[in-house]
């Protein structure tokens, strides 16, 4: 039995090494809440809620989810018994609506705090096949062509399995066919549209499938999955949905509709791990390939994306860099480091598998909440 005691909310501001740029906005610095759970027995777990500062790529921002596991996710699981993290989700979802992202890094957490308890690998607990994941690389719209290219090349010469650039109307076909024309066909590479297009531009996506691209991701509306199925039918590249895959029923949607082939499984996006594994096995029997998508993450989202990538059908590298990419200095001991384009997955540490520095999170906190259950002194 599982027995929630505290959660602790945590904001703190990590500077990006460099401005993140998609086609609807920029971040420079990332401002994470991380959770941190305690059980009756005193033990913790971990885990990061992925909601960003504004809510540009999804509804939900690190403030709406404050409120949402304050005042409601919070008081419906804290000293109540769970026979286990698989039954957290399901009973958020009966009685809350959306904040799936509040409620994934509540989820996650949990999951963290039972792989410590049972001293095992949080890998192993979801049941993740692989010791190390193949890396894969983000990066946003640049100022210029030039500076694409470069960072392209220089991600190629790192080791990066797979490098995915973002697009937006007026940055699009003539990047791609600079890189391709500069650096080869033979480059793994996709683009990452944030929704920045409507079947008006048809006839852009048309043109893309001269590419040899992986795949394109998510295109059209955030929400939308009848629209993508009607670019499918007219595009050969396949279409990769994010945004638009909010849990197993959606991804059953896109099955049935047509609207995609490969799914970015985000644990943050879709409620959580137990969603992410739902969605993972339905994918597998439908021979859906499907790959871990990132948020920039500090090394704690990072530690269970590594954890869930972990997984038989996450067979295309994913969006899960080392921390270098993305910070001066990470937030966990060790930091996550790639080698020849793969992250070992801690496989003989229990938990996540790294810890959180608590000197630095301390240090670079700027708010700070303490949730517990009514009945307890
Ligand atoms: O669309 O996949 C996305 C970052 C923030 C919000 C949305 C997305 C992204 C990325 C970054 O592409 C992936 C990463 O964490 O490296
Ligand atoms: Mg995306």
């Amino acid at each position: 039995m599982l027995n929630l005691r505290q959660i602790i909310l945590h904001e703190v501001h990590l500077p990006l090494i460099e401005p993140f740029t998609i086609s609807s906005g920029t971040q420079d610095v990332r401002k994470i809440m991380l959770i941190e759970v305690t059980d009756a027995d005193g033990d913790t777990g971990w885990a990061e809620c992925v909601a960003q500062e504004f809510p540009n790529y999804s509804p939900e921002t690190i403030d709406t989810a404050w409120i949402a596991i304050k005042h409601w996710i919070a008081p419906h699981v804290l000293d109540r018994a769970f026979s286990g993290p698989q039954d957290i989700f399901p009973f958020l979802q009966q009685d809350i609506r959306g904040h799936l992202m509040a409620k994934a890094g509540v989820e996650m957490a949990v999951w963290e705090l039972s792989a410590r308890k049972q001293n095992i690998p949080l890998s192993k607990l979801l049941g993740g096949t692989r010791n190390s994941i193949e890396t894969g690389i983000s990066l946003g719209i640049q100022k210029f062509p030039e500076i694409l290219i470069t960072k392209i090349k220089k991600a190629v010469d790192e080791g990066y399995r797979r490098i995915k650039m973002k697009i937006k109307p007026g940055e699009d076909i003539d990047n791609i066919r600079r890189v391709r024309d500069d650096l080869g066909p033979d480059i793994p590479l996709m683009v990452d549209a944030n929704n920045a297009y409507t079947l008006d531009d048809i006839d852009v996506f048309k043109a893309m499938d001269e590419f040899g691209l992986l795949m394109i991701e998510q295109p059209l509306a955030w929400d939308d999955l009848v629209r993508h199925a009607e670019l499918q039918r007219q595009i050969k590249t396949p279409i990769c949905l994010d945004e638009s895959i909010t849990g197993i029923e959606r991804v059953e949607d896109m099955h049935t509709l047509g609207s995609g082939r490969i799914v970015n499984i985000k644990p943050g996006r879709v409620g959580g791990l137990t969603s992410s594994i739902a969605m993972h096995d339905y994918c597998m029997k439908h021979n859906i390939p499907v790959w871990c998508g990132g948020m920039l993450e500090s090394g704690v989202g990072r530690a269970h994306n590594v954890a869930l990538a972990s997984l038989t059908n996450f067979t295309i590298p994913g969006d899960i860099s080392p921390s270098k990419r993305y910070w001066e200095k990470d937030i966990v001991i060790p930091e996550w480091e790639m080698h020849d384009g793969e992250i070992t997955v801690p496989v003989d540490k229990p938990g996540m598998g790294v810890e959180v520095d608590r000197d630095r999170i301390e240090n670079i906190t700027v708010r700070h909440e303490i949730l517990k259950s009514q009945n307890i002194s």
